[in-house]
């Protein structure tokens, strides 16, 4: 079979691929940087970075050296014996995170499932609260993963229909609202899970003070304040971890994504040795969480977010770029909302569905990704320039200007 052209493997993945997905009609067989390219050589930006998963570019040389330094000596282990990038990995996560403890994982969900359960393990072994009547608080809007318990408390019928029963012990209150928070506290409150700036729900930023205030509940209340940084961790919003707007030191902070690098699933839960400290031998697992391959990637990931400032670049360019779009004064836009290279566009209802938009903006060599019908998600590589996202404004001006 000769090279497969793009239409071949697009009805190819129809035919045998699970219909999980709607992608958009571009097949990608090479990258590198913010480039993309499909196998008919069409090259194109992209704007998604797999949702956040390859903050440092496609394919970035430092990490495939060691992914492939280390592929050639030892890829995994399990966790039945040590390996001699676990424990470096561990260290290196916990003076970034500045938490005591690290527990390793391979996806977001997982760790968000890790951190479920360090949350309930607490209540029940350190705040005393009564067998199976650990409660959590989540948002509406929420996207923490695609688990069953998860969804269980998801509040998108796409994500939760026919996936019952569900797991009980999680209550949904209002994002961006603390009295909602406050009204939902009982003694049998464990914790808070929240992302500190919704992704799937639109790029949604709470109002300045909200995550103190989230803070401030968990301590005067004893529960844990979890922040679920997968997707805006590691430079995306320009800090290291989104939270860091707002003067708190959360409980637990869970993160995933560009934690791999964009070559490799890596995902971890950090806290103090007072919260991790509840898993005991054999209370939890998994096959390849800490391996050495992952550990590997995943120290070479964070040290080219820090060699190449990519916080600060993610702060200035973001600013530049949603500054530009709101100069575009277009009727098509509603608002741009975001804080570093996550930004989401809101379009007008006037302007009907996002698709047609993105659509129109991979045909100039765009690729971005709409989430529900009406907002348009711009989240390039944080390796992107300023004279790149000067000439992705000039082809967005040309769709939506
Ligand atoms: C899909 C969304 C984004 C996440 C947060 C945990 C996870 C995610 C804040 C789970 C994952 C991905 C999953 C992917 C699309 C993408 C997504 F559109 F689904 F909601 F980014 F917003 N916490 N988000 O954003 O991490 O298990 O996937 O490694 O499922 O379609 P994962």
């Amino acid at each position: 079979m000769g090279k497969l052209g793009s239409e071949q493997l697009m009805e190819m993945e129809h035919k045998f691929g699970a219909h999980n997905y709607h992608p958009l009609e571009v097949v990608i067989s090479k990258a590198e940087g913010i480039w993309v390219e499909n196998p008919e050589g069409k090259k194109f930006i992209d704007m998604l970075s797999a949702y956040s998963a390859v903050n440092q570019g496609h394919r970035h040389p430092k990490i495939i050296q060691a992914l492939k330094d280390q592929a050639d000596v030892l890829t995994l282990t399990s966790r039945a014996f040590f390996n001699d990038k676990w424990p470096v990995f561990a260290k290196k996560l916990s003076e970034l995170t500045k938490k005591e403890m690290i527990l390793p994982m391979n996806t977001g969900a997982e760790a968000v499932e890790t951190a479920i359960k360090t949350m309930r393990k607490w209540g029940y072994l350190k705040k005393g609260v009564k067998k199976d009547q650990a409660e959590i608080i989540v948002f509406d809007e929420n996207f923490h993963g695609r688990t069953t318990t998860i969804v269980s408390f998801s509040t998108d019928p796409v994500a939760k229909d026919n996936y019952g029963p569900f797991t009980p012990g999680f209550k949904i209150v209002a994002y961006n609202d603390l009295d909602a928070v406050k009204n939902a506290i009982n003694e049998n409150t464990v914790g808070i899970l929240v992302e500190p700036i919704q992704g799937e729900a639109g790029v949604v930023v709470p109002d300045d003070g909200y995550l103190k205030g989230l803070s401030k509940l968990a301590k005067d209340n004893n529960f844990l304040l979890a922040v679920d940084e997968v997707q805006t961790g590691f430079a995306r919003t320009g800090k290291m971890f989104a939270f860091m707007y707002e003067d708190i030191d959360p409980d637990i902070i869970i993160m995933g994504k560009a934690l791999g690098g964009g070559v490799f699933p890596v995902s971890a839960v950090a806290a103090n040795e007072d919260v991790l400290g509840v898993f005991k031998p054999g209370s939890h697992g998994s096959t390849f969480g800490g391996n050495p391959l992952g550990c590997a990637v995943a120290i070479a990931a964070i040290d080219v977010l820090l060699d190449e400032n990519l916080v600060e670049k993610s702060n200035e360019l973001g600013n530049y770029f949603m500054e530009q779009l709101r100069n575009l004064k277009s009727d098509k836009i509603k608002l741009v909302r975001g804080k570093g290279l996550l930004i989401g566009i809101v379009l007008n209802e006037s302007a009907g569905k996002a698709r047609q938009y993105t659509t129109a903006l991979k045909e100039k060599g765009l690729l971005c990704k709409e989430t529900h019908d009406w907002i348009i998600r711009f989240a390039p590589p944080l390796v992107i320039t300023k004279k790149d996202i000067d000439y992705a404004i000039g082809k967005i001006k040309e769709v939506l200007g």
